[in-house]
Formats: C-alpha cells, structure tokens, sequence
C-alpha cells in the first residue's frame, strides 16, 4: 500500500466519521428516565428496577436508568404514558397494552374480551408474528419494543357477591382504566363502569365509591392487599395485559451499538423473570396465589365453560366493533395463531 493509498484511507474515514457521528459515551445523559405506572413494591416495578440494574451493571455504570414509579412522569394520567415516552420525557418505560391502547388502536388485541384462553395462547401471540407485526408498529411511532413481560389475565374483584355469570354483575360499579373499550364491555356485560386511574382506584375501593375492580391476581390483587376492601373474586380470564419494555428510538439511537446490545439483553432477562414471577400460583396444579385470597377470607368462584360462552356472547358487538377499529388483518392473524396454539 502506498502512503498516497494510506492518506485516501484516513481521509475517507476522517470523512465517514463527521459526516455520520458514532454514538459515543459523551453524548450520554447523566440519567435517563423510565416510566412505571405502579409502585416500586410491586413485582410490576421490580422488574423496571432490576433492568435498570442489569444496564448499569453491563455498561460498567455509563447508563444510569431511574426508575419513576406510581405514574410520577404523567402526573398521575395512566392513558398518557405512549404520550410523554414518544416526546422523551420517558426514555424507557415498562408499560402495560392497557394504558398504551388509547394511542395505538392495535393494543387493543389484548383487550378483546375473552380472546385470550391461556397462556399459551397469549404466548403465541406475543412471541410470534404478530407480536413482531406490533413491535414493526411501535417502532413507526417512535418507540423500540424490546422486550414482553406480565400484568397478567385479569380477574375481578368485588365487595357485593359472588359472580359467576353475566346477571349477576349487573348493576355492580367497576372500576376500570379510562379505556373506551373497557367501559364498552362492562357496560355489556350489565355492570356499571366507573373510569379511574389506578393512583386514585386504591382510595376508592377503601372508600366503597366502587364495588368492585379487575386486575390479575400475582400482580396486582396480592400486592395490595385487595381482600381489605373485596371478598370477592371471579376467575374469568376476560382479558388478557401484557407488559412492554421499551426505549425511545432517538434515545437509542445515541447508544453505542455494543451498550444497545447490552440493553438487549437486559430487557429480555429482567422481563422474563418478572413474567415468570406473576404467572406462579395460578394454574393447576399449583394454585397457591388462590390459597393465599382464601386464606384471607376471600371466596373464589372459577366461571364454568358454559359460563365463558355466555360472557362471550354479551360481548359479542364490543367483538365485532374493535375487531374492526383494530384491524380485521391483525385480529384474523391472532386469531389464527390462538386456534393453532392448542385450544
Ligand atoms: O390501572 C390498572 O388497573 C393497572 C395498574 O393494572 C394498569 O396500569 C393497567
């Protein structure tokens, strides 16, 4: 190789380098921002923290995430997070389908009532081509799917009496999230949905303002003590609440390709091991989540599949009506991955 050879090849790369910055580390914040709708306490939130430890640990301490519990980044507006995470007032959020439905229409798979029978159903969705089709669709809106952790099946809870099939919610106020497809099913089903962001829904149950709510079991029900307020609890399945780990795409893309990795990696440990951790307890033959609410005192009552069939049939118009605002596509191809999944 000539020197003239060797000069062009420096230059070039003077060049690239300009013209294309690398992500470097001194372009990295002091601290990036991850938004958690719940408190740090719950298992929800121990999965945020434990990511956040995974990153600082394998990027020797370059990426500090801190975590922002109990919706502190939405002031409390749960259905705004998709919101302030695309703006990059969250780098990162660890966020329920739920809360993001109200922005992204195809979130709404999840909510389709009685759509999801077990976990391998849901499984086959998320970690399939469809849950690939809604990581294409988030990352067009600015956001990188990295990783799918749990809330779980959501069963309800209530103060007035045992529910088994569809009459007998009738007339019971539920708190739901500020969701139009909720409020939409409840009000199918008889009952009568109260909208209400999770930080206010605690007082409200203690308070009596609402009979009753849903939310999944591991989660959520046994971390806040829900026998306090309900004895109560149908075992429904009615939907289903998977949690995303995610990054603002121009906040990822200022890391190094190697710490992009790293970040990775972590996402995919911390949210396997928090889904591991809210599905324990809760199908045969260990049902020890159950255990724990009877213990309490609560009376559990497991819907029968003839039950199942007349939910489903009273929500059939909230069905057909958000199968459409969805994408018939995208629901036929949920569909599809459901029936092949072995139910
Ligand atoms: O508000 C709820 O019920 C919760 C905590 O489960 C969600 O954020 C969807």
């Amino acid at each position: 190789m000539t020197v003239l050879h060797l000069r062009r090849i420096i230059l070039f790369f003077l060049v690239v380098c300009v013209s294309f910055p690398a992500a470097t580390f001194a372009s990295y914040k002091d601290e990036y921002k991850m938004s958690v709708v719940v408190g740090a306490k719950l298992p929800w939130g121990q999965g945020a923290q434990r990511f956040a430890d995974l990153v600082r640990e394998g990027t020797d301490g370059r990426i500090n995430i801190k975590i922002y519990p109990s919706s502190s980044l939405m002031a409390g507006k749960q259905t705004n997070e998709f919101l302030i995470h695309r703006q990059g007032v969250a780098d990162f959020c660890f966020a329920s389908t739920i809360n993001w439905s109200t922005s992204i229409k195809e979130l709404n798979l999840f909510n389709l009532p009685f759509f999801f029978p077990d976990y391998k159903a849901l499984d086959s969705v998320t970690q399939g081509a469809v849950g690939a089709d809604i990581g294409a669709i988030l990352n067009e809106k600015g956001v990188t799917l990295l990783a799918w952790g749990e809330n779980g099946f959501r069963e309800m809870s209530n103060s007035k009496r045992p529910v088994a099939n569809p009459e007998d919610l009738k007339g019971l106020k539920i708190r739901v999230v500020g969701t139009p497809i909720f409020i939409e099913t409840m009000k199918a089903l008889g009952a009568n949905p109260v909208n209400m962001n999770w930080g206010d829904a605690q007082v409200a149950f203690q308070q009596g303002v609402v009979d009753g709510q849903e939310n999944p079991v591991v989660a959520i029900q046994i971390p806040v003590k829900i026998w306090q307020f309900h004895n109560h609890l149908t075992v429904w399945r009615y939907v289903v609440d998977p949690l995303m780990l995610t990054v603002n795409n121009k906040v990822f893309a200022t890391f190094t390709e190697q710490d992009q990795e790293v970040i990775r990696n972590a996402a995919k440990q911390a949210a396997s091991e928090q889904l591991q951790v809210v599905r324990k307890g809760l199908v045969a033959p260990d049902l020890s989540a159950y255990d724990v609410m009877k213990e309490q005192g609560m009376k559990i009552t497991f819907i029968s599949d003839q039950s199942r069939m007349a939910f489903i049939e009273k929500t059939k118009s909230v069905t057909a009506k958000w199968t459409n605002k969805i994408g018939r596509d995208l629901v036929e191809k949920a569909r599809e991955a459901v029936n092949s999944s072995g139910n």
